[in-house]
């Protein structure tokens, strides 16, 4: 297993809409075993494979609290089938948007159907912070990210940073 990079905001690839996948084959299973590690590594409770620049709809998650005991989902294919018209508000943050975080609304639970990493269909229902966390992947396979869900003024002010972020780590690389 390696980490891959985790591509930072603003990309283009980050507003692309990922593509469905069509075989749970070994290649597939390396993406999701280095996605683990990549999230685990950030350290982060989600990633989506457009993070590490792959277009296809797969996320990993774990919103687990206890580090010690680990319980990763690997969803592919994810489809948000219903969510409820409660809605509840938890403070996002994005790996690909480092240092940044805010309070978001949304359904408070959804119901997903997807494949897991044996290549089942799959159906599960979500709530708390694993609701939330799904619906925030899911957002990046059709290329939104939570600025999205902010004002103009705020959402321009955190690009602008991370323009001037991502110029200052370009520097070090070099
Ligand atoms: O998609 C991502 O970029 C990952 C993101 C997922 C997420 C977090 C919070 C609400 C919704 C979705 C993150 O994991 S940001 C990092 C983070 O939340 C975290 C990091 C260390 C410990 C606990 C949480
Ligand atoms: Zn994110």
């Amino acid at each position: 297993m390696t980490t891959r990079n985790i591509i930072i905001e603003p990309d283009a690839i980050l507003r692309k809409k990922s593509e469905t996948l069509e075989k749970v084959d070994n290649e597939l299973k390396v993406l999701m075993d280095d996605m683990l590690e990549t999230m685990y590594a950030a350290p982060g409770i989600g990633l989506a494979a457009v993070q590490v620049g792959i277009l296809k709809r797969l996320i990993v998650i774990d919103v687990s609290k206890e580090k010690k005991k680990k319980n990763p989902l690997f969803l592919i294919n994810p489809k948000i089938i219903s969510k409820s018209k409660k809605t509840s508000v938890y403070e996002e943050g994005c790996l690909s948007l480092p240092g940044y975080f805010a309070e978001i609304e949304r359904p408070a639970e959804c119901q997903i159907e997807y494949i897991d990493y044996g290549g089942k269909k799959k159906e599960m229902k979500a709530s708390g912070l694993l609701a939330t966390c799904i619906q925030h992947e899911v957002d990046h396979l059709n290329g939104i990210l939570f600025i999205d869900y902010l004002s103009k003024l705020k959402k321009e002010m955190i690009v602008k940073k991370l323009v001037k972020y991502k110029k200052k780590l370009n520097k070090i690389v070099l």
